[in-house]
């Protein structure tokens, strides 16, 4: 039986279109899901939308409508925009769903009964942009503002739910020590381990001043807070709580929530914590990601440096998707922190073109020519046999590099394996090669090796560039449909199937631009 796979997004906040940010995520998430599938295990991608709390009501009140009719109007571009990148989630969820609505109040009924919640009153601080509880000392040593938007924070003084966090704080720490794969990278692992040794209070999980919420079952004078909503999606989505829990059932703990570094702290200690406190098991992995600046600063509509739709998409018309996809996921290694540079994303883009691309076109012009279909191995020496065992190695490399969420390597190794196949190419000389008779042996090699690199390189960039990998493939006269990543690799191309000479796959009218 296929193994499963459960991965996720966050659910992002529907008071503003999405932006590189969220792209990133999403498309990080999609290649993950799509190597999955492509592996043969049951995958399954979550995204979504989260769409209560303060900030959306400030923000549509800013806009003079409706928090419902705000996130209407911006969930639909969200799902738009999935569309167009071709994001292949399994399903879309929207806090404001009756099917989550019922989850989230059964939650709270089933952490009401395990005594984990209690009335309290809440006075201190709020970091309304990032809907978060902000401790005294915090927020003076933030000097009363937002870490993340430098924006003010806001003194509440409320009665309110509180959530037994102490009683799980020691347990959320163990299991994060003792499970090193649990939240990644190491160095943010190590951020969450010294924070919450020195503790964590109960938290404030209700507001009554809100309205626009989902009630406590108990007391719906109050909203549950927006991050107990928030987190609980990535059960209720697979209909826990409801009379159909199968899907629940099949794929829950989830192999790993992606997320962006900022929202790792709920992630890693009040997610479990609610998880503990429910008697569920805790998700396999978090990864937070990195953080997008652009040209060397913060994104900004001011600064004019903000890569939102508009540009995106102007991309996605002159270079592709595809490319985007490559040149956020190539940028830097998975975890750390990236700028966006436009000249960055042309040398990107370029190497697309210019080692993809161009190994692509040789390799069909020249077996389309000196054979019209893949020769058998001639003789072969040092040089041969290595580009043989690059060839064959990066299927394992990429199981590797999945494996550890390692999306720079994913990007690159495949790029690499056509770049050796480059070299090679320009090292043996076919052409050369094809005006002597005698050399027909060592031309049948070098074909055979470029054509199966070329493939190889081709197959494993599918997650990464799914709509250009597979017209790479179509041209080498392959239709990937049905298979998996294994049967792929494995069947190679065999000896004798047709090729005839190609298309540029990276147009270098495109490329120049
Ligand atoms: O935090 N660089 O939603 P959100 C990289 N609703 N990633 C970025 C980014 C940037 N500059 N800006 C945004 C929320 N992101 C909550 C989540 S989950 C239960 C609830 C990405 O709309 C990144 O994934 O503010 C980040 O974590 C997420 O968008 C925040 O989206």
């Amino acid at each position: 039986m296929a193994d499963h796979y459960y991965l996720t997004t966050p659910i992002y906040y529907p008071n503003g279109e999405p932006h590189l940010g969220h792209v990133y995520t999403t498309v990080a998430a999609d290649a993950i899901a799509r190597y999955h599938r492509l592996a043969g295990d049951d995958t399954f991608l979550l995204t979504g939308t989260d769409e209560h709390g303060i900030k959306m009501v400030k923000t549509a009140a800013d806009a003079g409508i409706e928090p419902a009719a705000l996130a209407d109007r911006v969930v639909a571009v969200f799902e738009q925009v999935w569309k167009e990148l071709e994001i292949t989630h399994d399903d879309f969820i929207r806090t404001t769903q009756p099917r989550h609505k019922q989850g989230v109040q059964k939650i709270v009924e089933q952490l009401l009964a395990s005594g984990d919640i209690y009335l309290g009153g809440y006075e201190g601080w709020y970091d309304e942009g990032q809907e978060e509880f902000v401790t005294e000392t915090t927020a003076k040593d933030q000097q009363f503002k937002s870490a993340i938007s430098g924006r003010p924070l806001v003194r509440y003084k409320e009665a309110s739910y509180f959530f037994r966090l102490s009683k799980y704080a020691g347990r959320v720490l163990e299991n994060i020590k003792a499970n090193p794969e649990f939240v990644q990278p190491a160095s943010r692992r190590n951020e969450v381990i010294s924070k919450l040794e020195q503790g964590a209070e109960d938290l404030s999980i209700s507001r009554a001043t809100l309205k626009w919420g989902i009630p406590m079952p108990n007391d719906p004078q109050h909203v549950v807070y927006v991050w107990i909503d928030a987190l609980s999606n990535y059960i209720t989505a697979l209909g826990y709580g409801s009379d159909d829990d199968s899907l629940f059932r099949k794929y829950w703990p989830a192999d790993l929530h992606l997320i962006g570094k900022e929202i790792l702290w709920f992630h890693a200690v009040y997610w479990p914590a609610m998880l503990m406190s429910l008697n569920l098991p805790i998700p396999k992995r978090l990864y937070a990601h990195g953080w997008w600046t652009a040209e060397g600063k913060k994104m900004s509509k001011s600064m004019g440096n903000f890569i939102g739709l508009d540009k995106l998409r102007e991309i996605g018309k002159v270079q592709g998707y595809d490319a985007l996809r490559y040149y956020m996921l190539r940028a830097a290694p998975f975890g750390s922190d990236l700028d966006w540079t436009d000249a960055d994303f042309q040398k990107s883009f370029n190497e697309l073109a210019n080692v993809v691309g161009n190994c692509l076109n040789r390799t069909l012009n020249m077996v389309g020519k000196y054979r019209g279909a893949v020769p058998p191995l001639g003789e072969q020496d040092d040089l041969d046999r290595s580009v043989i065992a690059q060839t064959k190695r990066l299927g394992q490399l990429l199981a590797e590099a999945y494996g550890k969420i390692e999306l720079q390597q994913c990007a690159m190794l495949p790029v690499e394996l056509a770049r050796a196949a480059n070299g090679y190419i320009d090292a043996t000389a076919p052409f050369k090669l094809a005006k002597d008779p005698t050399k027909a042996s060592k031309l049948d090699t070098v074909l055979h090796v470029s054509a199966q690199a070329i493939y190889t390189a081709l197959v494993g960039l599918l997650p990464i560039l799914p709509e250009k990998a597979a017209a790479g493939l179509k041209q080498m006269g392959v239709d990937v449909a049905g298979k998996t990543l294994a049967q792929l690799l494995d069947a190679g191309l065999p000896v004798g199937h047709p090729i005839a000479p190609g298309q540029p796959l990276f147009p270098k009218a495109e490329a120049g631009k």
